[in-house]
């Protein structure tokens, strides 16, 4: 069957990384930016490995240069989110792209967002909420810097605070400062780890970082005793298998550890992290796990279940979305 149409929830997608290709190089037309070495002859978003994914996404972002920008850039995100039957999304936004972490400037392209994001639930009934995230191999001190545009900016709309960027750089709890920081101003966190990192790094972001959430952690399932620790304290994994197997974890979803950890009794939920630059959507995704997993309607609306009861946003929303 197709699974387009089913109700999905998704918590792990990354604003820019969203941006369809053909939105991007239409501002970069109308600004003329020269964009060479980031899309192929294609037309897509083109990238060696996984570092070389984040330069080419920060060159990808040079397009987005103002609070309008990014209200569109919303808006053609959640259109294609909801095209593939998302009614409720988490995104990870970036005070690093917008403004350069200014708190003033911030509270303006957040408004732009949330306006655009209004629009999209009126228009196409998909609600968004937004995780403000550090980018970690700028550092802890430019971290230290968002949390404090995250946390004056909290609410109703800015439910969570996050960490993506190279795992390879530094430690998970060199950013304490910044998730503590967060955490007092009532947020909800999450941390990129597990993923080029080992397990290692998904005992640091529980232990040093003390998240509810892991984006990725997949790299748990090499280290038993930790997989065990993930099911008792129902920790949440955001699971992106597309971006797995393209950034080269897995050879293919076949090999990808999602079902084991589920098998595990670990809470499990799918998204698409970057759905443009993976090839990807999150109908793409349910397709492919059908096809290496065998599951069905039955398995993608438990997933489902267990990502509305994990999602950063209130009980009104929640039994709205549910
Ligand atoms: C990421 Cl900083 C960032 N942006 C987009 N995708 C990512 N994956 C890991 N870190
Ligand atoms: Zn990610």
């Amino acid at each position: 069957m197709s699974w387009k149409d089913f109700p999905k929830v998704e918590l792990h997608m990354h604003l820019e990384g969203a941006a369809p290709p053909a939105f991007v190089r239409g501002l970069a037309q109308e600004k003329n930016i020269d964009l060479t070495g980031v899309f192929d002859e294609r037309g897509n978003y083109t990238f060696r490995d996984f570092v070389h994914f984040l330069q080419v996404y920060e060159a990808a972002t040079q397009v987005l240069k103002t609070p309008e920008d990014y209200g569109r850039l919303t808006l053609a995100v959640l259109e294609q989110c909801a095209e593939n039957g998302v009614i409720y999304a988490e995104s990870f936004l970036s005070p690093d792209f917008c403004g350069g972490r200014d708190v003033t400037a911030w509270k303006e392209y957040l408004h732009a967002m949330q306006e655009a994001a209004d629009q999209a639930e009126a228009q196409m009934g998909i609600t968004l909420r937004g995780i403000v995230t550090c980018i970690r191999h700028f550092g802890p001190e430019k971290a230290r810097e968002t949390a404090l545009c995250a946390a004056e900016t909290a609410g109703d709309w800015i439910t969570g605070f996050g960490m993506g960027g190279d795992e390879g750089m530094g430690r998970q709890g060199d950013f304490a400062w910044a998730f503590d920081c967060a955490r007092e101003a009532g947020l909800r966190l999450t941390t990129h780890a597990g993923e080029f990192g080992g397990p290692e790094s998904v005992r640091q972001a529980i232990e040093d970082l003390k998240v509810e959430r892991i984006g990725h952690g997949v790299r748990a399932i090499e280290d038993p005793a930790l997989v065990d620790i993930l099911a008792e304290r129902e920790i949440v994994l955001e699971v992106c298998p597309g971006s797995n197997v393209v950034l080269g974890l897995y050879p293919r979803f076949a090999a990808h550890p999602i079902a084991k950890l589920r098998e595990a009794g670990v809470k499990v939920t799918v998204s698409t992290d970057d759905p443009p630059f993976f090839n990807t959507t999150m109908t793409r995704e349910y397709e492919e796990l059908e096809r290496a997993f065998g599951w069905g309607a039955e398995d993608f609306a438990e997933l489902n279940r267990i990502a509305i009861e994990a999602a950063f946003c209130d009980e009104g929303t929640r039994k709205r979305i549910k």
